[in-house]
C-alpha cells in the first residue's frame, strides 16, 4: 500500500480520536447486522431477499428432515427385519417395477417442488434492476475500494485494527479507542471499517463487484447477497435495504493471508442523511461517514 495513504490514515486516525465525543451520535444508526455471542441462525433480514432466502432455508428443512426420518426409518426396518438371524433365509428375487418407478419419480417431484421456490428467488436475485445509487466495489489485498458511479466519490475501506489502520490485527487499547473514535465498541472488533458504505433506505442499490489482484466476495448476510469479485469482470448484486442502521458483512472469499481482516460495514441511513453526506464526501470528506446520523447533519449543514 501506498505510504502516502497510510500516512493519511494515521493522521486521520488521530483527528478522529479528538472527535470522538461527536462520533457518540452514533448511537442513533442502531448495529442491526452483525453476529451476536451465542446465537444461532440468521440474522436479521433486511431485504425482501433475505427474507425469501431464509424462508426458503426453513421450508428446505421441513423437507430435509422429512427425508432423513424416512431413510433411517428404513435402514433401521431392513437392520431389524432383515438380519441374517431374523431372516436367515433371504428372497431371491431382482427387480420391482413400481417400486423402481417410484423411487425415481419421487424425488423429480421433491426436486421440481423446491424448484418452484427456489427458482423466483434465483432470479429475483440474479436480474439485477437500474439502481437508484450504483457502487462499484473492489476487492483488494486486503481492503475494499468504493466508487460512487456518476458521483466523482471514491474511497477505500480498511478494518479499523488492521496494518493499514495502523494496527496488527489485535485488539490493543490503541485499536479499541479507534473503534471508539468511530462510535463502535469491542463487539464490532474485526467487523468496523474505518469508512462505511453509506446508502439510502427503501432504494435499489447496485453493488457492481470485481477484484483487483484475486478472488474476493462482497457479502452482506443481513441483505441475503454475496458476490465473487473477479479480476478483469464485473459482476453485481443489489439490494434494498427496509431498515435504517449498521450493517457488517465479510469477504467471503479465501483471497490470502488477511482475507479474515477486510470486512464490510454499510450504513442504511435516511435520503436527507445520504444527501448530505454525499455532498460532504464529494468535497473528499467521506472520512466523516461513521458521522452519519441527524445530529451531525444539522452539523454538517451549518459548515
Ligand atoms: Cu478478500
Amino acid at each position: 500500500m501506498r505510504l502516502s495513504t497510510v500516512m493519511t490514515r494515521v493522521a486521520m486516525t488521530g483527528i478522529a480520536s479528538l472527535t470522538a465525543a461527536s462520533a457518540m451520535a452514533q448511537e442513533a444508526l442502531p448495529i442491526i447486522g452483525q453476529p451476536i455471542d451465542g446465537k444461532l441462525g440468521f440474522q436479521p433480514a433486511a431485504t425482501k431477499i433475505a427474507r425469501d432466502l431464509q424462508w426458503l432455508d426453513g421450508m428446505l428443512l421441513y423437507i430435509i428432515t422429512a427425508i432423513v426420518i424416512f431413510v433411517t426409518a428404513l435402514l433401521l426396518i431392513v437392520i431389524v427385519r432383515y438380519n441374517q438371524r431374523a431372516n436367515p433365509k433371504p428372497a431371491s428375487f431382482t427387480h420391482n417395477s413400481p417400486l423402481e418407478v417410484a423411487w425415481t419419480v419421487v424425488p423429480i417431484v421433491v426436486l421440481v417442488f423446491i424448484g418452484a421456490f427456489s427458482l423466483p428467488v434465483l432470479f429475483e436475485e440474479q436480474e439485477i434492476p437500474v439502481g437508484d445509487v450504483t457502487i462499484k466495489a473492489t476487492g483488494y489485498q486486503w481492503y475494499w475500494g468504493y466508487e460512487y458511479v456518476g458521483e466523482d466519490v471514491a474511497f477505500e475501506s480498511y478494518m479499523i485494527g488492521a496494518p493499514a489502520t495502523g494496527g496488527d490485527n489485535t485488539l490493543t487499547p490503541a485499536v479499541e479507542e479507534q473503534l471508539a473514535a468511530a462510535g463502535y465498541t469491542r463487539d464490532q472488533w474485526l467487523l468496523a471499517t474505518d469508512t462505511a458504505v453509506i446508502v439510502p433506505v427503501d432504494k435499489t442499490i447496485v453493488i457492481q463487484v470485481t477484484g483487483a489482484d484475486v478472488i474476493h466476495s462482497w457479502k452482506i448476510p443481513a441483505f441475503g447477497v454475496m458476490q465473487d469479485g473477479v479480476p478483469g469482470r464485473l459482476a453485481a448484486l443489489w439490494f434494498k435495504a427496509e431498515k435504517e442502521g449498521i450493517y457488517f458483512g465479510q469477504c467471503s472469499e479465501l483471497c490470502g493471508q488477511l482475507h479474515a481482516y477486510m470486512p464490510i460495514t454499510v450504513k442504511v441511513v435516511s435520503q436527507e442523511a445520504y444527501d448530505a453526506w454525499l455532498a460532504k464526501a464529494k468535497t473528499g470528506d467521506y472520512q466523516l461517514s461513521h458521522l452519519v446520523t441527524d445530529e451531525t447533519i444539522k452539523v454538517a449543514a451549518n459548515d
